[in-house]
């Protein structure tokens, strides 16, 4: 079968029955209802909730006033430079300062249901195909990438050697990445002449199926990667990354995707260096109705993840997400800090964290990879989240990252609301890129 049709049965279809789906049901009551009630033992949290929510659409991220937020005055440094000593959080001097949002706050040792419902604004979204997410999110890059590919097309009649030329800069200026470009055009010639395609206009199909081959690279099982989890119990995911590339907001998309999914998750403030930043999370943990764990400004983030995971653990938890501050890859000091955090995650639990996910600004284009090259190096990343990647016309360093670098994108922001997250899916990135092409594609 022509992979343009396995796409377009994949996933035009999908959509096609989303529409029909919203067509018959505008608004179905009965599953926005299920969120709310289903967490209702908080009921007296849920009118604070909602008034943050608009009712019909929700806020864009940038509108997150915890990042632009008040310098917080009351970090301590003395209590920190205690704690700096050792993080050996064994010893727990930290408990009293621990801090709760939600309705347990000052008793983190209840085990009862302490969720906030999140608004039900967001379950119209939530409706929406992988699909079409990825059609959305990538709509720069298609504009621009599949522009260019179609100008290309229309002006050769025979595909040769110029062609493969030009398709190399095309390919270059969607950040795809030199070294990936160039296998990515050997393997190209070497299909076309093998299928002896003389209609450069067939060739964007060979392109689209050498995206997700080139992304694969040799695992060539082709699935998607999601999140590992700890089947035994606290699952651990550690987000890292420089300044800006949107850590926090998608810890905040992350832990409304798994609480949907029906886990209960709990947030760790281990960004406590800059300003605001500890507020920023846990208006994130109000909105998405999480409970966060923090200490105050300037305090040991090892100190603050470990109370997290104490936290966690009495609460019963599935989840535990920590934030940590954005740093610059060559800050020694940081990065020392970082090995630290890690370390006391791993004493607590064995075989946590179950991911490090280092998340990436897309827009970044070619800087993202030089950040990923030395994150890698301190620590064992293993996985990415590119942000942004509704922002850039060049969405193909992803292709680069995974070739390159070796390590899988996990998720990707596809946009500013809560739920612009998705587990990044090769084909559902491709019939992003081709959506266009895809969905005119007729059997010849
Ligand atoms: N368009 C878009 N914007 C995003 C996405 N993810 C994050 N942002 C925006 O990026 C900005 C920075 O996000 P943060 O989550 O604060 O970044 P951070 O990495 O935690 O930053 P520091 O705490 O300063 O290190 C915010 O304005 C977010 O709204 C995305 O997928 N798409
Ligand atoms: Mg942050």
């Amino acid at each position: 079968m022509s992979f343009f049709k396995k796409l377009k049965d994949k996933f035009v279809k999908e959509q096609d029955a989303e529409e029909e789906n919203k067509d018959q049901h505008p608004s179905d009551p009965a599953e926005g209802d299920g969120s709310v009630s289903s967490d209702s033992a908080d009921e007296e949290s849920s009118p604070e909730v909602s008034a943050s929510l608009p009712e019909k659409e929700e806020p864009p991220l940038n509108e997150e006033p915890g990042r632009r937020g008040s310098v917080d005055s009351h970090a301590t440094g003395t209590e920190e430079e205690d704690r700096e000593e050792d993080a050996d959080p064994d010893v727990p001097g930290t408990e009293e300062e621990e801090g709760s949002v939600g309705p347990e706050a000052g008793n983190p040792v209840e085990d009862d249901e302490g969720e906030r419902p999140s608004g039900a604004v967001e379950e119209e979204d939530e409706k929406e195909t992988i699909a079409s997410k990825f059609k959305k999110g990538l709509a720069k890059t298609r504009n621009s990438f599949s522009s260019k590919i179609n100008d290309l097309v229309a002006r050769y009649r025979t595909v040769d050697e110029d062609f493969f030329e030009e398709l190399e800069e095309v390919l270059i200026s969607a950040d795809v990445g030199v070294t990936t470009v160039m296998e990515m055009i050997e393997e190209l010639e070497m299909e076309v002449k093998r299928r002896n395609v003389q209609d450069p206009q067939k060739v964007k199909e060979i392109i689209s199926e050498k995206l997700v081959d080139i992304y694969y690279g040799d695992d060539d099982a082709g699935e998607v990667e999601g999140l590992t989890e700890n089947p035994d119990g606290l699952t651990v995911y550690l987000f890292v990354g420089v300044n800006g590339v949107g850590k926090t907001t998608t810890i905040g998309k992350l832990a409304h995707r798994l609480k949907s999914e029906g886990k209960k998750v709990t947030l760790a403030a281990g960004d406590t260096f800059r300003a605001g930043a500890i507020e920023q999370l846990e208006e994130w943990g109000n909105r998405v109705g999480v409970n966060v764990t923090k200490h105050s400004e300037g305090s040991d983030p090892a100190a603050v993840v470990y109370d997290g995971i104490k936290a966690a653990e009495s609460r019963g938890a599935d989840v535990l997400i920590c934030d940590t501050a954005g740093r610059l890859q060559n800050k020694v000091n940081l990065m020392n800090e970082l090995s630290k955090v890690k370390r006391v995650i791993e004493r607590e639990i064995p075989g946590a964290p179950h991911e490090v996910l280092l998340v990436l600004d897309a827009t970044t284009g070619q800087n993202a990879m030089s950040q990923a090259k030395t994150f890698a190096e301190v620590t064992d990343v293993s996985g990415i989240v590119l942000s942004k990647l509704d922002g850039t016309a060049k969405g193909g360093i992803v292709l680069a990252i995974r070739n390159e670098l070796e390590i899988p994108v996990k998720l990707v922001g596809l946009g500013e609301k809560v739920t612009d997250l998705e587990t990044f899916d090769a084909h559902a990135f491709v019939y992003g890129l081709f959506a266009d092409m895809i969905e005119e594609y007729e059997e010849d």
